[in-house]
């Protein structure tokens, strides 16, 4: 484990083992690649991505929290996927994964857009597989509510040939038609703009690149929901941040409390959101 700072300001903690190489920025406590030995990339980042102070990543793992989405004049998908994180401990253990510890709480910045006393605390456990798991701690004396996601960019080959395995039978918000109501019949495919909330899922999802063969597992922990998103060739247009057909190697299957999933977290409670990634 190193830490580099080639952009002043943005210190990104690059581990190397045997088992995996992995970075992840301290801005954002974002996870920006993770590689096991012997395997392509499996998160993608953008070409175009942005990277400054205060500014969020187009790719790796965005840390969606304590809102998802939208929400008035406030930052998209809330605050702390631009703050800059402490780290709170490195070390290796007895199978030689590397365990970075990563946290913050609230100070006068985050009071002033959302006015709740926390600790929020990143474990990312690197080796043969990628743990990442959010920990809420409610340091207040009121309970917190919270919506949150591990907005995951997944690389893929091909996006024609790729589906998602594991939803089929659920039902979702489609956004992309008004926030209907659907019915997921089969795996997912992408023929279009894809902008989904799949409720009531705890289920694994199995990305399969059809081209390469390789499944990427996604096993969560204190997730009722799944956001699949893939902006297609108009909508990609208007993300100033994605290079021009980008959207054809890369898709989000996120880890979420979205929709109706949200998390109540009574005073001095805790609610860990978790994803493992797998190659198989
Ligand atoms: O998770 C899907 C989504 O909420 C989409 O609606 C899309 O806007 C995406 O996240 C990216 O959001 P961002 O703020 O990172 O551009």
């Amino acid at each position: 484990l190193r830490f580099t700072e080639a952009i002043p300001g943005l210190p990104v903690a690059e581990i190397s083992t045997s088992l995996a190489t992995a970075s992840v920025a301290l801005h954002g406590a974002h996870v920006l690649s993770w590689q096991p030995a012997g395997q392509a990339p499996v998160i993608w980042v953008s070409k175009a991505a942005i990277f400054e102070l205060g500014k969020p990543v187009r790719g790796g793992v965005p840390l969606c929290w304590p809102w998802f989405g939208p929400l008035a004049d406030k930052p998209m998908h809330g605050f702390v996927r631009t703050m800059v994180w402490q780290v709170r401990g490195a070390e290796l253990d007895a199978s030689g994964q590397l365990v970075l510890r990563l946290g913050i709480s609230d100070d006068a910045s985050t009071r002033a857009l959302w006015d709740f006393a926390f600790d929020l605390e990143l474990v990312v456990t690197v080796g043969s597989t990628l743990t990442i798991a959010l920990t809420t701690r409610n340091t207040g004396a009121t309970p917190l509510s919270i919506n949150q996601a591990l907005h995951t960019y997944f690389a893929t080959s091909d996006i024609h040939q790729t589906t998602v395995q594991g939803l089929a039978g659920g039902s979702y918000i489609n956004k992309v038609q008004n926030f209907a109501v659907c019915q997921q019949e089969g795996d997912v495919v992408f023929t279009g703009e894809t902008d989904r909330i799949y409720t009531d899922t705890t289920a694994d999802s199995v990305i399969v690149d059809g081209v390469t063969g390789r499944r990427i597992r996604i096993t969560k922990q204190g997730s009722a929901s799944t956001v699949v998103w893939n902006p297609w060739s108009e909508k990609e247009k208007n993300i100033v941040d994605m290079a021009a057909g980008e959207h054809r190697q890369m898709l989000c299957v996120e880890t979420c409390n979205a929709g109706p999933d949200t998390i109540s977290i009574p005073a001095g409670g805790v609610h860990t959101l978790a994803a493992t990634i797998s190659v198989e």
